[in-house]
């Protein structure tokens, strides 16, 4: 029988932990595309969060090392310093690059850091309980907004990808979405691109934004949390390059 989609070699060939429908294991496949395509696989370090993607290093086939919750940037940073040559790449989620993390990803911005970062933003604090994140869009219930996110109490949602996309040392910011075949296409484009910068010698940081689903925190089945990522997220977190 022809083979006609194969494992990329860079993913490895196990079971994850991940609930069914959830985004973490396509944005994985995504990146270990990118590796392989660009033959970065041996010189490419990784930095896997806190959050539901704590275990990205057993997935995903290249050093990779963990962090604090929040401070991969300036992990990032040290690598990327003491080691030019290597590629380094930081694997974030929403509560870890923009609550507990905000400084760090501003700083490593406005440094200009040759570093791609890789920014999944499904709107909770997964890991946790489905807590409410900068993040979570106006209305949303999450287990610490029974009554929906309410602008007077919460705050708005964060836009950190408009933030950032005004700092010099951004070179290049994208967001996009897995909400179907064609947005998860648009997302390993803007992957690739991210890598490329980096692989190229870019002076700056990139960051790719990822709106991702969370089926079990949002409540929702997984074909229903692709559609509200359409209809109600990106109405929050607009798609499309904002910088570079
Ligand atoms: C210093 C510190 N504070 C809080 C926590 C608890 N904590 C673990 S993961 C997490 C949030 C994870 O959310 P996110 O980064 O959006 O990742 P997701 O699970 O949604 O992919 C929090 C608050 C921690 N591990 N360390
Ligand atoms: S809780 Fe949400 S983000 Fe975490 S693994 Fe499950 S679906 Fe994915
Ligand atoms: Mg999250």
């Amino acid at each position: 029988m022809r083979t006609v989609f194969a494992r990329t070699p860079t993913l490895k060939d196990c079971p994850t932990h991940y609930c069914p429908g959830c985004g973490h294991g396509i944005a994985h496949r995504l990146i270990a595309e990118t590796i392989d395509e660009l033959g970065i696989r041996d010189r490419t370090i990784g930095i896997a969060p806190v959050g539901c993607a704590v275990l990205a290093y057993d997935y995903i086939d290249v050093d990779m090392v963990e962090v604090a919750h929040g401070r991969a940037p300036a992990v990032a940073t040290g690598m990327k310093r003491t080691n030019p040559d290597k590629i380094i790449f930081s694997y974030q989620g929403d509560g870890d690059l923009a609550a507990i993390g905000t400084a760090e990803i501003i700083h490593a911005a406005h440094r200009a850091e040759q570093i791609t970062v890789i920014f999944i933003n499904n709107a909770v604090f997964g890991m946790t309980g489905g807590q409410m994140a900068p993040t979570t869009v106006l209305g949303q219930v999450t287990a610490t907004t029974q009554a929906g996110r309410d602008k007077r109490d919460q705050g708005y949602p964060l836009q950190i990808s408009e933030l950032l996309a005004v700092l010099p040392g951004a070179i290049y910011v994208e967001r996009c979405a897995l909400s179907s075949v064609q947005q998860i296409r648009n997302a390993k484009k803007a992957i690739k691109h991210a890598f490329e910068l980096q692989v190229n010698g870019a002076e700056g940081l990139s960051l790719v934004e990822v709106l991702s689903p969370c089926p079990t925190y949002w409540r929702m089945p997984p074909a229903k949390a692709m559609e509200w990522i359409e209809k109600e997220m990106i109405k929050v977190f607009p798609l499309g390059r904002l910088k570079g």
